[in-house]
Parts: structure tokens; C-alpha cells; sequence
């Protein structure tokens, strides 16, 4: 892709936006950058741009910006269908996202996770066992640094390991991962595309571009993944297999039984350490930090993926007892006077909320609420009824959680994180459990889940100083 003096439109300038405009930069094209935001809210990134001589554009996105233009690279958080980048289309102006413009300048195989749930850990244990199989990979797209910064930095490493989102897969032409994981697929971003079909669709185009020696790993236990996968041209794994012919893993308990006795190996320059035709091994997840049977659902993906791309048992299993789970991710904060505070702020639609609650035993004092996408809060009904003896909800979509979930158990209402945490802990009894596991979008009162789970945190340490005064 020559883009030398070429005029291109950079639409959404948050982390994504300022790493493609370095790369254009760089590349010497000739650009505009436009936000909807203001100067204030977009802080330092603007000075970056115009210290680079980058034409910016605040407020909103101007038609006039866009006439002249020869590309355009949106952000996953911009909808491609916006009225001047559907004109601009309309006009014949090509219209990508980040990643498939990394994807045209990066030469080494692409492993590409997706799944609404279960994304960003997979993606994190999957680099994890490259690099103890002595595998250099580098870890990057959706779980926070773009793909196009690896394409930037020159770096060469033997594998890129990707987090792919259904908003990037959106504004894909011909990335082609070698290695393609489904996860799962259940409702999210409804307040984004018209239905679930589009949702679920967006996610299967992973597969989009995928050859004969490609291989995709996917949620045997899904019909709807099975049924849209079924013409796909790259090798299917499964996890579960359950047919007697399948190949993949299964999950025994705490063991994954892989049977890979036909797997044939991606072209790379990694030398692959097993005979790919005689894979017949049990892996041990008993000693590992995750909690959850989809977390070893995660780590079955994984696993099958990394044998794929060169991974070893050895080092499979090295991460699968070494791996410490990850930030916001049903992370336990603190324990007070026995009381259990758990941080799962990275839980933004209802399926991961059902997840979050499969893994306690104990009554939970359930933390939700945030920007509502769209979710039908109502099939949360009778997992709230089993786990939950308090719900408190709070942000924009508070009322609607409440009148949904309301009758189903005691609902509180609080106005802030530190009145939630603050009513949760003078509710609860010893051995129960304060969970944040919101269900919704952080950005109403937050820039990110991460600043959200921060937040949380900040206020059970509060409760705990509190305590001990
Ligand atoms: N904006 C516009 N016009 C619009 C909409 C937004 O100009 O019509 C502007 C906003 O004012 C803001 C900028 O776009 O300044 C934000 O762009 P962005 O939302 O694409 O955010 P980035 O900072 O570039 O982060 C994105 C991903 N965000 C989203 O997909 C919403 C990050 O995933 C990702 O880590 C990062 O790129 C690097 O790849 C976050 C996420 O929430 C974690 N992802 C969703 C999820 O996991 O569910 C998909």
C-alpha cells in the first residue's frame, strides 16, 4: 500500500486515532485528523498532532473534510456507516480501520482472537505460552496497544498475537489471520448494529479471508458458530470436539484432553517441536489461578492455538500454572472483616455478568450498572434469583437494571462507586461476596472500565481505611 503523498482523513483521534497519524506521518502522507471532541477533552493528543504539522479538525466531522480525500482510517469507536464516510464511500474513497491497515504492512503470521467474552485473557495466556515456548510474539490490537504501533516501531518478531474486536473486524478488506479464535458469540453493542445477526456476523468475518492452511479454533458447544463456520476454507479445531472425527480439545474437570492427531501446522518460519500428526496429550489446569469453566474454556482456545503456531506442551503447561489472571477480570481487590471484594469491571454486557456469578458459591452483593448498549437485562433473572442478596445499581442505565431486575431481589440505588461499595459492605455478612460486575459500558461516568475497576478499588481501600482508624 503506497501511501506517500496520498490524502488521508484520520476519523476518532483516542489511543488508535494518534497511532495511525504517527504512522502516516511517518509514511509521508498528507493528513487530516478529525474528533468530535474538543481541544480539552482530547488533551495532549492535539499539540502531538500539530507538533507533526497534522492538519486538526475538532467538534465534529465536516463533509468539506473529507471531499478531497484519498483514504480514510476510522476508529473502531467511529461507526464506518457515519453519514461523510458513507458519502466518501459512496464516492469510491476506500474506507479501512487500523487494523487491516497493519495488517497490509506486517509480515509475520497473525493470530487473531475474537469472542465477545474471554477476548483479552485468551489473547494475554496465548503470549504468554509463545513466549515460554521460547516463541517472540508480539501481543497487541484490542486489549490496548494498536496493532499499527508494532508496524511503526520496525519491531520484527516471529508472530503477531492479536485481540480482535467486531468494531475492527467492521472495517476489514484483507487481513487474513493464519490463526482465527471464536470464542463465543452472545448480544453486545446492540445500541451499534440493527440486530444480533449483524453483531454475530461481524464477528464471523474473522474467517473472511482464511485459505486452506489456515486454521480457525472455535466454541464447539455454540450451533451458531458451528452453522457459520460450516464453508469456512481453514482447518477447524474445536473446544469442545464431540464428535469421534473432530479434532480439538475437551474439557475433563480440571484437564484438557487435546487430540490433534491431524493438525496441520501454519506456514511460518517457527520449526514446529511436535509431530503435528501425533498430538494425544492431557494438560493440567488444577494448579492455575483461573477461575471459572469459561476461563478454561479460554485456556482450551489457547492452548490449541499455540500448538498450531510452533507453541510446546512444556510451555503450555509452564503458563497454564503460572498464569495470575488479569486486571478487572473477577479480580479480588481485598478482604474485610471476611467480606470478599471482587473487581470484574471489564464484565461490559449481561453474558459476562452470568459468568461472573457462575464462579461463587457464596451470596453475592452485586454491583451494576453504566451506559446500557442496548442489553436485555431481563435473562440475568434467574441467575440473580440463585447468586444475588443484594443488587446496587447506579449510573445511566440504573433505572432500567432496577425495573428489569428489581422484584428478583433487594435493589438499592447509589449515586456514586463509593456510596455502592460503602452500602454493599454495611449489607453484607461475613464470607459473602461484594462484586463489581457492571453489565454495561463504563462511559458514562468513566473513560475506560479500567478507570472504572480503579475506581472500585479506590473505594473498598477507602472501606478498609476506614475499618482500621
Ligand atoms: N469519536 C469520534 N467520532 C465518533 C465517535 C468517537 O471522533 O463518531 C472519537 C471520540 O471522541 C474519541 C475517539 O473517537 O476521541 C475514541 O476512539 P475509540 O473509541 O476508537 O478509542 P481508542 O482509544 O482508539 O481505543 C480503541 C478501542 N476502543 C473501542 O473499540 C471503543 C480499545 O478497546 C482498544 O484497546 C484500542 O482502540 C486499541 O486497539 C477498548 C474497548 O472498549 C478496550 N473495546 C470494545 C470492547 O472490548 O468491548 C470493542
Amino acid at each position: 500500500m503506497q501511501l506517500k503523498d496520498k490524502n488521508v482523513v484520520v476519523v476518532g483521534l483516542g489511543r488508535t486515532g494518534l497511532a495511525v497519524a504517527r504512522f502516516l506521518h511517518q509514511q509521508g502522507a498528507r493528513m487530516v485528523a478529525t474528533d468530535t471532541a474538543d481541544e480539552t477533552t482530547l488533551g495532549g493528543t492535539v499539540k502531538t498532532l500539530r507538533d507533526m504539522a497534522i492538519e486538526v479538525e475538532l467538534g465534529a466531522h465536516r463533509s468539506s473534510v473529507f471531499e478531497k480525500s484519498d483514504l480514510i482510517v476510522v476508529s473502531p469507536g467511529v461507526s464506518h456507516t457515519i453519514a461523510p464516510v458513507a458519502q466518501a464511500r459512496s464516492r469510491g474513497v476506500q474506507v479501512v480501520g487500523e487494523v487491516e491497515l497493519a495488517a497490509r504492512f506486517i509480515q509475520a503470521p497473525i493470530v487473531a482472537v475474537t469472542g465477545t467474552n474471554g477476548k483479552t485473557t485468551t489473547t494475554a495466556l496465548l503470549g504468554q505460552m509463545l513466549h515460554n515456548s521460547g516463541i517472540a510474539a508480539f501481543v497487541g490490537g484490542n486489549i490496548g496497544n494498536p496493532l499499527i504501533d508494532y508496524v511503526s516501531s520496525g519491531q520484527k518478531e516471529l508472530l503477531v498475537v492479536a485481540e480482535i474486536s467486531s468494531f475492527q473486524l467492521d472495517t476489514i478488506d484483507r487481513f487474513r489471520p493464519n490463526i482465527s479464535i471464536l470464542l463465543n458469540i452472545t448480544a453486545d453493542h446492540l445500541d451499534r448494529y440493527p440486530n444480533f445477526e449483524a453483531y454475530a456476523d461481524s464477528k464471523i468475518r474473522i474467517f473472511k479471508n482464511q485459505q486452506a492452511g489456515d486454521v480457525a479454533v472455535l466454541n464447539g458447544s455454540d450451533p451458531l458458530i458451528r452453522a457459520k463456520t460450516a464453508d469456512i476454507k481453514s482447518q477447524r479445531l474445536f473446544f469442545p470436539a464431540l464428535q469421534a472425527d473432530e479434532q480439538g480439545a475437551v474439557l475433563n474437570g480440571k484437564r484438557i484432553t487435546l487430540n490433534l492427531d491431524q493438525l496441520k501446522p501454519i506456514q511460518s518460519e517457527i520449526r514446529i517441536p511436535h509431530s503435528p500428526f501425533r498430538i494425544q496429550a492431557d494438560l493440567d489446569i488444577a494448579k492455575s489461578a483461573l477461575k471459572g469453566r469459561h476461563n478454561y474454556e479460554n485456556a482450551c482456545a489457547a492452548s490449541l492455538a499455540a500448538l498450531a503456531a510452533g507453541g510446546t506442551l512444556d510451555g503450555i503447561q509452564q503458563t497454564l500454572a503460572q498464569f495470575k489472571g488479569l486486571p478487572h477480570r473477577l479480580e479480588h481487590v481485598a478482604t474485610i472483616k471476611n467480606v470478599h471484594f471482587y473487581n470484574d469491571s471489564k464484565a461490559t454486557n449481561v453474558d459476562g455478568v452470568l459468568r461472573a456469578l457462575d464462579c461463587f458459591t457464596r451470596p453475592v452483593l452485586l454491583l451494576m450498572g453504566g451506559r446500557d448498549k442496548g442489553s436485555n437485562f431481563t435473562v440475568l433473572k434467574d441467575a440473580i434469583g440463585r447468586h444475588v442478596k443484594e443488587l446496587i445499581v447506579m449510573g445511566e442505565a440504573a433505572g432500567p437494571i432496577k425495573n428489569a431486575l428489581g422484584q428478583i431481589t433487594p435493589t438499592k440505588v447509589a449515586d456514586s462507586m463509593p456510596a455502592a461499595v460503602a452500602t454493599a459492605f454495611r449489607d453484607a455478612d461475613p464470607d459473602e461476596i461484594v462484586l463489581l460486575s457492571p453489565g454495561c459500558a463504563s462511559f458514562d461516568w468513566y473513560g475506560s472500565y479500567a478507570e472504572r475497576g480503579d475506581d472500585f478499588r479506590s473505594a473498598v481501600e477507602d472501606v478498609k481505611k476506614k475499618r482500621s482508624r
